[in-house]
């Protein structure tokens, strides 16, 4: 029997984890979009939620994870914009179940800002669910579906733990950038409550793995990768609402302008104008100005991106 409470301290191990077992365990299955192994009925956990990037050869793409939280975060479906970040977007999605608009503007309803006033007023509250997934999505022959269905924020010891439900989830590609982008929300949200970042649960209906994409998997396991148990940095605290703006403005400039003055990295929460030299660095690289990407990259703040960038540098070399 498959173990179905796969426990790990990174997003690397837990990758390893999860397609060793699927690999091994998995069922077969025959869903529309191309033959299948899954697992069903699993609950996956990462105890430091900052463990999110992973720097492996194979998955180590740090940069489609973090534009399509800019994608979440602009509160839009744009596929354009997504398109920039992860090219085949497309192929998935037609952009009409983006999470953005659901999460930030559905039906008139800020979800987001909901759940966080939820929590301001009742810590303790059971009722901090952000949802995704709506009955219409199913009824009509859609056949853009959203996946996640919920999420739920609960603030115990005073920590902000976050239990996500998914009711698919493509193990090779859509896990990696689905834990990278609820684990950044649940440190936004813990940042705007002043609570410390908890544990981060990921509960999947079917969790599966093309056979298109058996070969890849395989060839990431095999890679002799050391896990990245460096955690990213620490957000900020306090209301990160005003740093995500500007940080959203740097980014609108880089990817429809290409250009960002850098002045205004200076003047942006060290935090966040790390992000923003990210994205800089990866559209000098998609304009091969691999000058710029070096100089960007000595005037980082952490040293934690650092191999990240040069993994970028040398991509381009
Ligand atoms: O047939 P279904 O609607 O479940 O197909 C959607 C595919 O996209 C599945 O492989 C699903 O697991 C993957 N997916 C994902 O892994 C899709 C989304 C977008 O909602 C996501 N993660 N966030």
């Amino acid at each position: 029997m498959p173990d179905s409470h796969l426990f790990c301290k990174t997003i690397d191990d837990l990758m390893r984890v999860v397609i060793t077992q699927i690999l091994s365990e998995g069922d077969r299955i025959q869903p529309t979009r191309g033959p299948a192994k899954e697992l069903s009925g699993v609950l996956l956990e990462i105890n430091n939620p900052r463990c999110r990037m992973s720097l492996t050869e194979t998955r180590g793409r740090p940069l489609s994870c973090l534009g399509e939280f800019c994608w979440y975060l602009a509160g839009t479906n744009d596929l354009d914009f997504i398109c920039y970040y992860i090219p085949n977007y497309r192929e998935y999605s037609d952009g009409a179940s983006g999470y953005g608009p659901r999460l930030f503007d559905w039906r008139g309803i800020n979800q987001f800002q909901n759940v966080a006033s939820i929590l301001q007023r009742k810590p303790s509250s059971r009722q901090a669910v952000i949802q995704l997934f709506d009955c219409s999505d199913i009824s009509g022959g859609k056949s853009d579906v959203p996946c996640t269905c919920t999420l739920q924020f609960m603030v115990r010891r005073e920590r902000l733990n976050l239990i996500v439900y998914m009711r698919s989830n493509d193990a090779y590609l859509g896990l990696p950038h689905d834990i990278f982008c609820f684990t950044m929300l649940q440190e936004v949200m813990a940042a705007r409550l002043s609570v410390e970042l908890g544990t981060y649960r990921h509960m999947v209906g079917s969790l599966h793995l093309y056979e298109k994409n058996i070969h890849s998997a395989r060839q990431f396991l095999e890679e002799g990768w050391q896990p990245t148990k460096k955690p990213m940095p620490v957000m900020p605290t306090g209301d990160p609402g005003p740093h995500m703006t500007e940080f959203l403005k740097a980014e609108r400039s880089i990817r429809t302008e290409g250009f960002l003055d850098l002045k205004r990295l200076q003047s942006m929460d060290p935090y966040w104008a790390d992000l923003a030299r990210l994205l800089l660095i990866f559209r000098y690289g998609r304009d091969n100005r691999i000058g710029c990407m070096q100089g960007l990259r000595d005037s980082i703040s952490s040293d934690f991106y650092v191999p990240y960038i040069d993994r970028m540098i040398e991509r381009k070399m």
